[in-house]
């Protein structure tokens, strides 16, 4: 006989395996970050996440929790169970064992060994498979490695915060233009991205340290975009202790002289330019490839916005626009060389959220 099925129970069991994979996201590259939740008579008996690192998967951790009593349980799983074996056995075998009765499914998983072949498993074994509960969510949660996954390089957040003039900095240097509550939201975007990324103008500007400064946070791989070497060596960004690297990419032409100008503490790429310097296609690409990649957050300036733009490597603007005007300064995207308004730069679905004084726009790049 079919499990019963409640959707008010499944709505909120799947939001139980999200809250999971939220509290791991960011740390378990080169893997999904996934949540699940073992759920037995209307309770939650186990819960677990993704490993750092991205072992164990989640599944086997609830199903060790849970030990007996798994059996005739329903799982949630916020991303598909795995039908192969990779470094770990496949978890969709792994419920199977554990006589699960009906697994709930997030979204389904697009790494090509498992793709819908998870689900097919269960689904053989005679376990009741539910697919798609809160799969927005779901598929939001992993957008870094379904976008590594599809098309080979890391899912693009461009974040820039900008005067209501749309100016990212003023003509001297001195003050914030964002509130303390948008910046706060910044740092957890820096937690949960695989890295974060800026231009040598940037750099040279507002010196950033580019680190995570939240309590309890982790930073992300730090990436100065930098193809003729005009960052100063002292800059902060250079000098951070932090469990992550800091990574400069340059032309190949560059590569002896920017080992003797920024020493050791620095890893640095190579990555072939374009005409206006790094090609930006290429580097994400190569960053997906090398370092398993898969959530980049652009945080400017306006020169390698405008790049990234144009490459069409966004995924996704964030502009944080504060209630304030300079009248000069340096305009958010420059360099695009738009020559009239049908050749611009179309957004879909474009909303906007308040974050203290300032107003949060959204929108993904057509
Ligand atoms: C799951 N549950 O918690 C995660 C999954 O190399 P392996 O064996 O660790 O397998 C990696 C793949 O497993 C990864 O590319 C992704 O498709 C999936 N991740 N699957 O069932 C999990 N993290
Ligand atoms: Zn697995």
């Amino acid at each position: 006989m079919a499990p019963r099925v409640d959707h008010q129970a499944d709505l909120r069991f799947m939001r139980e395996a999200l809250a999971e994979a939220v509290t791991v996201l960011g740390r378990t590259a080169p893997n999904p970050a996934v949540g699940c939740v073992i759920v037995k008579q209307g309770r939650v008996i186990a819960r677990a996440a993704t490993a750092p690192g991205g072992r164990p998967h989640a599944e086997p951790q609830a199903i060790a929790i849970a030990g007996r009593r798994t059996a005739g349980a329903t799982a949630y799983v916020s991303f598909e169970p795995c039908a192969h074996f990779g470094q770990t056995p496949p978890c969709a075998d792994a419920l199977i064992a554990a006589r699960i009765e009906r697994a709930v499914i997030g979204c389904l998983d697009p790494y090509p060994p498992v793709r819908g072949r998870g689900v097919a498993r269960l689904r053989r074994a005679g376990i009741a498979v539910d697919i798609g509960v809160l799969e927005d969510e779901c598929r939001r949660l992993n957008e870094g490695f379904i976008t590594r996954v599809t098309k080979r390089r890391p899912f693009v957040l461009l974040k820039m915060a900008m005067s209501l003039d749309g100016r990212i900095a003023a003509p001297k240097p001195g003050g914030w233009i964002s509130s303390e509550q948008s910046r706060e939201l910044v740092h957890r975007w820096r937690n949960e991205c695989d890295a974060v990324m800026a231009g040598a103008g940037t750099v040279i500007v507002d010196n950033p340290r580019l680190t995570c400064r939240l309590k309890g946070g982790r930073d992300p791989v730090r990436i100065v975009v930098d193809a003729a070497l005009r960052t100063p060596p002292q800059a902060r960004v250079y000098h951070q202790r932090s469990a992550a690297p800091t990574v400069l990419v340059t032309t190949p032409e560059n590569m002896d002289r920017a080992r003797e100008r920024y020493g050791r503490k620095v890893q640095l790429m190579a990555v072939r330019g374009s005409d206006a310097g790094i090609d930006i296609r290429l580097l994400m690409r190569d960053l997906a490839a090398s370092r398993a990649i898969s959530k980049v957050l652009l945080e400017g300036g306006a020169h390698l916005a405008a790049s990234a733009l144009h490459a069409r490597v966004v995924d996704r603007v964030a502009f944080f626009v504060a209630p304030i005007i300079f009248g000069a300064g340096i305009p958010a995207i420059e360099g695009l060389q738009t020559s009239r308004a049908s050749h611009a730069i179309r957004l879909n679905n474009l909303r906007a959220r308040q974050i203290g004084p300032d107003w949060l726009l959204e929108a993904e790049p057509a």
